[in-house]
């Protein structure tokens, strides 16, 4: 007797709150993340904040209290948002894109690659109202040490950091297992035809067909790069 794992088919769901939808139409009609919607493997959906404020402007932000400058986005409307969709179906996370946070990395996306239904808030002016943080938000993410406009390129980035961890979406399965960061190390330096370019040459080891003189090579100069460029990742 055997048996046969199927791997469950989830088709992982994304809902993005912004108000500027359309920065984001771009990075997702492209490439793998247009190929991951393709395969069925992945939904994206966004959603402009604007469209639940019920104030008859349609604002979005107001003024701080206690005079900071820049303006802050509304309660109403991100919580009216997120509100239609927690009643639609449950979400593993409710997550906030914003500077002031832990600095995204190649665990995390690991990680959130194994989510089924996820909402990703875009900040921005000076941010969301404190208390849609305390209320909804259940993963607060920055992509860096550094401020951009908004939320949305950060969005960007962590989507696709995500969906290409997920089976089928990269042609070639195994080369998200080899990509720099994900054991640790910087990738080693890659090389194809020709062999010998106006005299610079490819590393004679990588034309030899030893593959295990090649792995060694290959472990060796990830660790060498490492070592010299990020040795922070070999302190870790
Ligand atoms: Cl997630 N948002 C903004 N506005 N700036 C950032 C960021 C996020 N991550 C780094 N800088």
């Amino acid at each position: 007797m055997f048996f046969i794992y199927l791997q469950k088919n989830v088709v992982m769901r994304i809902d993005i709150l912004t108000i500027f939808p359309d920065l984001l139409e771009s990075p997702f009609n492209h490439s793998m993340i247009k190929r991951a919607i393709e395969k069925g493997l992945a939904s994206i959906h966004l959603h402009n904040i604007r469209d639940f404020s019920t104030d008859k402007h349609k604002s979005v932000d107001d003024y701080a209290f206690g005079g900071a400058a820049g303006m802050v986005m509304m309660v109403q409307p991100i919580e009216t948002a997120i509100l239609k969709l927690t009643s639609e179906r449950q979400y593993d996370e409710i997550i906030y894109m914003t500077p002031d946070a832990t600095v995204w990395n190649q665990k995390e996306a690991n990680r959130l690659s194994m989510a089924e239904n996820i909402i990703i808030l875009c900040g921005h002016y000076k941010g969301v109202d404190q208390r849609i943080r305390d209320q909804y938000i259940t993963k607060e993410v920055s992509i860096g040490d550094y401020v951009l406009t908004g939320g949305e390129l950060a969005a960007a980035v962590l989507v696709d950091s995500v969906l290409r961890l997920i089976p089928g979406v990269l042609s070639d399965e195994t080369s998200a297992l080899t990509d720099s960061h994900q054991d640790g190390l910087l990738s080693p330096p890659v090389y194809t035809r020709p062999a010998n370019y106006k005299g610079w040459e490819v590393p004679t080891v990588l034309l030899s067909g030893n593959d295990k003189k090649i792995n060694e090579w290959r472990e060796e100069k990830a660790l060498e790069l490492t070592q010299k460029i990020r040795p922070d990742m070999i302190n870790d």
